[in-house]
């Protein structure tokens, strides 16, 4: 669609909301800045926008301010199947996510990886592994950066990891990567997708658009992501933990390996790498099939792969106080993040969970405590619901608290030395904190505190 003179209301002044108007502006789009927050002021909102022009409004939708839009921008935390998009779809207006956007506005090929865990570190290390072949390479989506907010700087020769999570697949169209990945299905924002079902057709679209020369990476060890093979249009590329496959990567005696078409390559041992625990084998197997359908040679995938380190926030080591390691994990916003957090630890641990409610279960995460976790501090809407289930499960070691400040000053008294205290709240933040990163780092600064 030519952008140029179009009227396009950018629903959410987030970080998406913020690159798609920036971007809609450079594109000569005339557009509307819209939030539905009505503690947000205009002052804020046009120094976020820093120059770009655009009209703002807050408040309630109307039908008639909708009815004059060509288009209409949606940002991932709003639901494409909620109010405000009903408004415009029912008056036959275009909805598109911010990922799709940025898509019709950007040129180069992209690496688009989704799942429900892992795609964080997936994301970052196949871009360290393209940045070190390509010359001009992004990194972009739900890791943080808005993809509109570099899309007018690729060129053909540009590649792109981008991170796509489920509420930006709800709103793409022609969206069309060239590897695309499905890392694992676990049961996460059910709240907003209903049922897993729909959770896991909404993963799988990353892949609609693709053909049969194009590749779709997919864990073979999970059955929901087995399954998705059979359902597509690209070619399936499987990776497993647990199985040497004849076209697939896999781990094998501590080995990775890619094999195509039975003619395997080692890529680099378990031993060699610096991201810690088992989750990140699957991560490490994805990363290799993305890079290598990338067409990035097998020598410089085993050079990134074995110098790269974990992610800020992802079962990240802080730093040890009185004899205690502090790990932050505040990445852990669902249940079965956070069983990957506990399973990771080798020591005792004081765990600190809880936060905003998405509907989820916690019995799986509450067996894997598996005699590791000594004390269970709660915090946030999900404190109780969590303790009831602990509870049922025979675990009674459970402190509630109040404030964020209260959760760590508790589970450092709780902690002895040689023990480890670990945030993976198997909660999102919302509620408490605008987001993950942010009570990560409020968490880390509290240790750091401590320590001082
Ligand atoms: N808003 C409304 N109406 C609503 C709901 C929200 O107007 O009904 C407004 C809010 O007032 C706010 C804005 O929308 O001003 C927020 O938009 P947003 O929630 O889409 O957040 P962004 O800042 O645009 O960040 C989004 C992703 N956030 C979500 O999907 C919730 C970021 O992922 C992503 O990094 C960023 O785009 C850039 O692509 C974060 C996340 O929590 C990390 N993702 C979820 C996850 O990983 O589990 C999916």
């Amino acid at each position: 669609m030519e952008l140029k003179g179009k009227k396009v209301l950018v629903a959410g002044s987030g970080l998406s909301g913020i690159g798609a108007a920036r971007l809609l502006d450079q594109l000569g789009a005339e557009v509307i800045l819209y939030d539905g927050n009505e503690a947000l002021t205009r002052e804020e909102l046009e120094r976020k926008l820093n120059g770009a022009k655009a009209d703002i409004v807050i408040g309630q939708m109307t039908k008639e301010l909708a009815s004059k839009c060509d288009l209409m921008i949606l940002s991932p935390g709003i639901s494409a199947f909620g109010p405000l998009a009903m408004t415009f779809k029912d008056l036959s207006i275009p909805v598109w996510g911010e990922v799709e956007l940025a898509y019709e506005a950007s040129k180069g090929k992209i690496a688009a990886i989704t799942g429900t865990n892992g795609k964080t570190t997936t994301t970052a290390l196949v871009g360290a592994i393209l940045r070190a072949f390509y010359e001009e390479t992004f990194v972009v989506g739900n890791i943080g950066i808005p993809f509109t907010s570099i899309a007018l700087d690729t060129t053909e020769k540009s590649v792109i990891a981008a991170e796509i999570s489920s509420f930006q697949l709800e709103t793409i169209d022609q969206f069309h990567p060239e590897v695309s990945a499905v890392l694992n299905v676990t049961p996460d924002h059910l709240d907003r997708h209903k049922t897993m079902e729909n959770y896991a057709d909404t993963k799988l679209s990353i892949s609609k658009n693709q053909t049969k020369d194009q590749v779709l990476v997919l864990n073979y060890d999970d059955t929901i992501t087995r399954a998705m093979g059979a359902r597509i249009n690209a070619s399936p590329f499987y990776f497993s933990r647990t199985m040497e496959l004849h076209h697939g990567a896999y781990l094998k005696d501590g080995v990775f390996y890619i094999s195509i078409e039975g003619e395997k390559q080692e890529i680099c041992k378990t031993e060699e790498l610096k991201l810690l625990g088992g989750h990140n084998h699957e991560n490490v197997l994805a990363a290799i099939s993305i890079a290598y359908f990338m067409k990035v040679p097998v020598e410089i995938i085993h050079k990134v792969v074995t110098s790269f380190q974990a992610v800020e926030h992802r079962i990240e080591y802080v730093d040890t106080v009185n004899g205690v390691d502090y790990y932050n994990d505040s990445k852990g916003t669902n249940p079965d993040a956070a069983i990957k957090g506990i399973q990771a630890m080798n020591k005792k641990t004081v765990l600190i969970g809880g936060g905003y409610d998405k509907g989820a279960s916690y019995d799986e995460w509450i067996d894997a405590f598996d005699g590791k976790v000594t004390w269970l501090i709660l915090l946030g809407a999900t404190a109780d619901a969590i303790e009831k289930t602990a509870m049922e499960h025979g675990f009674t070691n459970i402190i509630k608290v109040e404030t964020f400040e209260e959760a760590v000053e508790t589970a450092a008294k709780k902690a002895k030395d040689g023990e480890a205290v670990l945030l993976s709240p198997a909660c999102a933040s919302w509620g408490m904190f605008p987001n993950y990163e942010v009570r990560g780092k409020q968490f880390k600064e509290l240790v750091y505190a401590m320590k001082r």
